[in-house]
């Protein structure tokens, strides 16, 4: 009788990187952090090459190289936009930086040719896609089982949605994103009292337990996959101010109850140039302090977290040594760059084993999956190889198998098991 074959095979150091890289390119990804929405949300849902071309990290690279007053660009349409970055950033410079170079990336993956140079052409081809086959197209070019978006109760566009529902395309998550309810009480506080919640603007018994009701009315409506926040650098914890109240006495009891992660992505200085709008958002380190306190005296809660600047990584992924109800996410925002995610990815791949997900796309058009995810892919096969080849040198035996399960771990099974997790 012939040996059973197994359909393992041992990974030999002369085939790591093909190994790896058919391994990464097969594994399909959970990206745990975007702001697209399901077709059925509409007009939320962005897509096609002038939302590529007018998207904030674009929008502020466009105003490094024009003196034009802020107000004419606000002024134009989304085409004018689009068609004065293309002019500024693609055809009177070299579209290098990272930004610029994810639009090559995404033409090229769909097919178009950048050659062509041709603005127009592009937008002819995206006029003739229909959006149900384009989101699969998508889909499928990036390697993506599902996407989580971030879905924001304030946002008004967003509660038209949530009050008469349609039905949610299944590879779209939700998160109930709380920035406005734990960070602008003082100011809010009255359109909770608009939608039938007694509160008050001092943080009472009776207002928290309110504030709780709501957040718990809305995890019971939408389902999130996590209760996320972002913080500026300064963010404490404990801490006697609304939103330290805010979050240790509604947030956490709620979380806990439905044994929901809280996402906390930390050091955002928000609107330091208003006159850049949405791109006027900027970096500050932050301490990791406020993290270990949440999570030494929360240990039943769960933790997510991802942090701005490059100067609090390391100290991150020591902290996260320390909690088994922290989990790290991520290249956040400034940090979403291919020689910053190497460093991140390494550094955290020494500290942190396989027990991470190192990367979300912070998407808000929809094919910027493809290259987010292609950019993030091509360093994580140069990382892993490296990784890898150091345990074979060893003597260590591997097996396709064995790096499969750690691929999908990264790009999804981490994620989905500490959903799962209870401590
Ligand atoms: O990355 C971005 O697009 C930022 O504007 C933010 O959305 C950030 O990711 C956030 O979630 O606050
Ligand atoms: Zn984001």
């Amino acid at each position: 009788m012939p040996e059973k074959m197994s359909d393992d095979m041992p990974v030999l150091m002369e085939n790591l990187t093909d190994t790896i890289r058919k391994i990464f390119n097969e594994t399909l990804i959970t990206d745990i952090h975007t702001h697209l929405y399901a077709p059925s949300f509409g007009n939320l849902l962005l897509w096609g090459i002038d939302e590529l071309l007018t998207y904030h990290y674009l929008v502020a690279e466009f105003f490094r190289t024009t003196e034009m007053p802020y107000s004419n660009f606000w002024n134009m349409s989304k085409k004018e936009q689009a068609n004065a970055i293309w002019q500024a950033l693609f055809i009177e410079r070299s579209p290098i930086s990272e930004a610029c170079r994810g639009v090559l990336t995404v033409l090229k993956q769909l097919g178009l040719d950048t050659a062509e140079r041709d603005l127009n052409a592009y937008r002819d081809w995206f006029a003739q896609q229909s959006i149900a086959d384009h989101v699969n197209r998508v889909f499928e070019v990036a390697n993506l089982k599902a996407v989580v978006m971030t879905n924001d109760p304030f946002d008004p566009n967003e509660r038209d949605f949530w009050l008469s529902p349609a039905e949610i395309d299944t590879r779209f998550f939700t998160s109930l994103r709380l920035d406005t309810l734990i960070l602008r009480w003082v100011e809010i506080y009255t359109m909770l009292q608009a939608w039938g919640y007694t509160v008050d603007k001092d943080l009472t018994e009776e207002t928290l337990s309110e504030i709780r009701r709501f957040v718990s009315d809305w995890i019971q409506k939408i389902k999130p996959v996590y209760v996320a926040v972002s913080l500026p650098p300064q963010f404490d914890f404990p801490e006697h101010s609304p939103r330290g109240i805010i979050i240790e006495q509604a947030i956490l009891p709620v979380t806990k109850f439905f044994n929901i992660p809280l996402a906390l992505m930390i050091g955002v200085n928000r609107n330091v140039n208003p006159e850049l709008k949405l791109a006027g958002d900027s970096v500050g380190t932050a301490s990791l302090r406020p993290i270990e306190n949440l999570c030494e005296k929360y240990p039943q809660n769960k933790f997510m977290f991802t942090m701005l600047s490059r100067e609090n990584i390391h100290s991150a992924c020591v902290t996260a040594r320390k909690f088994r109800n922290l989990l790290p996410f991520g290249c956040w925002w400034f940090l979403n760059n291919p020689s910053l995610i190497e460093e991140i990815t390494s550094m955290r791949a020494e500290l942190l084993g396989t027990t991470f997900i190192p990367q979300h796309s912070d998407a808000r058009v929809l094919e910027q999956v493809i290259y987010k995810w292609e950019h993030t892919r091509e360093v994580l096969i140069k990382v892993y190889t490296e990784q890898y080849s150091k345990i074979l040198a060893t003597g260590w035996k591997l097996t396709e198998n064995e790096i499969k399960r750690d691929v999908a771990n990264y790009l999804g099974g981490n994620f989905w098991k500490f959903l799962e997790s209870k401590f």
